[in-house]
């Protein structure tokens, strides 16, 4: 299982190499990885598990963020109707994407930076994400809203990109001009 102590944080090489494809099917060892990211995802929203175990909850995980430089992410998070969105991609890739922009109101935070880091984050507001499940099997999503934004954080981590790259560096909350705002 893992823990915070698994998670590498901001400064540490890995979070900045680009990750490297993983071969299908995927092996047993790459399996188990992928398994365990979406496995701490879920336990670090129950309440009593993160509590006991001191995890600090989350929405998505990537590989690189337990410095395995490998192209594989987990999500779990639901959407505003409720509907749920529990992912363990091996190669997610964003096969299209909107020319609008979306972003989170509150900013954005990351399992690997201890300190927040305030602005506005710009995304794609549409993402089209293909990859292949546990099993090897291709996956091919259509997101907007919270999962889009979910999934375009977790493969910049795959990507050596940070949220905070894409903040305004001398205005962090300059309105995004178009934008669709999301409240969560
Ligand atoms: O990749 C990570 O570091 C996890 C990160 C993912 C993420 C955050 C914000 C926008 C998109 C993707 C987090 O999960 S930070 C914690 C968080 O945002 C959250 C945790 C519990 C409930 C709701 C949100
Ligand atoms: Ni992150």
């Amino acid at each position: 299982m893992l823990m915070m102590e698994n998670i590498v944080r901001d400064g540490h090489p890995t979070l900045r190499m680009v990750a490297e494809e993983v071969s299908m099917p995927p092996s047993d060892d790459d399996k188990q990885i992928l398994a365990n990211l979406l496995e701490y995802v879920i336990n670090s929203q129950n309440s009593e598990i993160a509590e006991r175990y001191g995890l600090r909850p989350g929405i998505g995980l990537a590989a690189p963020q337990i410095n395995v430089s490998k192209r594989m992410i987990a999500v779990h998070l639901t959407d505003e109707k409720g509907e749920l969105y529990s992912y363990a991609l091996f190669n997610p890739k964003i096969i299209s994407h909107s020319v609008e922009k979306s972003y989170l109101k509150s900013g954005e935070g990351c399992l690997s930076v201890d300190e927040p880091i305030e602005g506005y984050v710009p995304r794609h507001a549409r993402v089209t994400v293909k990859g292949y499940d546990l099993n090897g099997n291709e996956v091919k999503l259509r997101l907007k809203g919270l999962p889009a934004i979910c999934f375009q954080h977790e493969i910049d981590h795959i990507n050596g990109v940070m949220f905070y790259d894409h903040i305004n560096k001398e205005d962090p909350f300059k309105p995004i001009e178009g934008a669709i705002v999301i409240e969560r």
